[in-house]
């Protein structure tokens, strides 16, 4: 084959360029997406990424649960519910300084981002003005301030936007059609209802869900549709894989198959290209493979520490060799490269 030859079958074997796709979002569009062809999928949501964020570049978040279970919801996922017996043991709201000893620690292993869980349905008045007392000594730090409560009224996202919290988690978990099989004491309306006053009071939407509670792809695109449709979209997405924490009504779902996981993360990316999707809960079970094809689906953060809220994440010095093997820098590591150079 002469040089024209070989250039001609490049080019005709070259995909068609990939232009970024809009909403809105309807959950068949989402479902194609997420049946087509795994190496299809990757390239088109890698060829997204890439138009919307710099290579290589991660987002290192730590979790804290400043309030643990005890909570009178009853989410089939979770730990923390009261109505299950996980051995969780029910703390109260922690002081601040050793919020803050926490959030340092977390400055220094290289997190930007402190996220603060608590574990209530919906916290106080009171609940609201002790932990914007924690979003402020945690801000003082330089860090970016994150809280996941429960649900809020418009005057609790006002009390902690003013006291300098950046983002609020609050999930919706699955699609609304599924709701009812994984919660039943509260409502999607209700976390939508949130999500809609956490906006409003000025702070940055963190929203996303779980893969693996027993759910039918379809609701995995009802959920993404969801996502994406909101207006504007979340500035940062986790998806989780189901922690499967025995005592728990879920404990027993079917695993998920790890390409479906990454497919997940990919249609988050192509949906909302430029929100930060995070790599979150049930690293542990998905080995360091299968956590780089997450990364080249799209996921730009990942939930940095030895812990979640309750259950184990892997440890910072595996992450610190895993990032460093897949040439992902985090923006600490970015400026210790930079000071090298210089
Ligand atoms: N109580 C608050 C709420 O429900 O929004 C905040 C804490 S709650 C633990 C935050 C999120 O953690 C949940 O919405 C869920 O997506 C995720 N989560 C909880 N348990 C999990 C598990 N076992 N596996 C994966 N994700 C989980
Ligand atoms: C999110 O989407 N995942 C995090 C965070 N937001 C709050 C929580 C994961 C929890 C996993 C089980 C546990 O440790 O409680
Ligand atoms: Fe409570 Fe949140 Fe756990 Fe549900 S997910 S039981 S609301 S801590």
């Amino acid at each position: 084959m002469g040089a024209n030859d070989f250039q001609q079958a490049v080019t005709l074997h070259r995909p068609a360029k990939i232009a970024t796709p809009q909403g809105p979002w309807s959950v068949e569009a989402i479902q194609e997406l997420l049946d087509k062809p795994l190496m299809d999928l990757l390239f088109e949501a890698q060829t997204v990424h890439r138009q919307h964020f710099p290579e290589g570049d991660i987002e290192l978040a730590t979790l804290l649960s400043v309030k643990t279970g005890g909570c009178p919801e009853n989410c089939g996922y979770c730990p923390q519910s009261a109505e299950f017996d996980t051995g969780v043991k029910a703390q109260k709201l922690m002081e601040v300084d050793e919020v803050v000893r926490a959030a340092q620690a977390a400055k220094d292993a290289g997190a930007t981002r402190f996220c603060m869980g608590a574990a209530w349905r919906a916290p106080k008045d009171r609940d609201v003005e002790k932990v914007a007392v924690l979003v402020e000594a945690v801000k003082g730090l330089g860090m970016q301030t994150c809280a996941t409560l429960g649900m809020l009224e418009p005057h609790h996202a006002h009390q902690l936007k003013a006291a300098g919290l950046d983002y609020y988690n609050h999930n919706l978990d699955t699609a609304p059609e599924y709701y009812t099989d994984v919660v039943d004491t509260r409502t999607y309306q209700d976390r939508l209802d949130t999500l809609a006053n956490v906006r409003s009071a000025g702070i940055s939407v963190c929203c996303g869900g779980i893969v693996g509670m027993g759910e039918q792809s379809v609701h995995r695109a009802g959920l993404i549709a969801q996502l994406a449709n909101l207006n504007p979209y979340p500035e940062s997405v986790p998806i989780n894989s189901l922690v499967r924490v025995p005592g728990t009504p879920l404990a027993d779902s079917e695993p998920v198959d790890p390409f479906d996981f990454v497919r997940m993360i990919a249609v988050a990316r192509i949906t909302m290209p430029t929100a930060r999707v995070r790599l979150s809960a049930g690293r542990q079970q998905l080995g360091d493979a299968v956590q780089a094809l997450c990364f080249m689906a799209g996921a730009n953060s990942i939930f940095y520490g030895d812990k979640l809220l309750v259950t184990g994440n892997p440890d910072v010095e595996a992450d610190t060799v895993l990032l460093r093997k897949l040439g992902l820098k985090s923006r600490q590591m970015q400026e210790q490269a930079e000071g090298c150079a210089a």
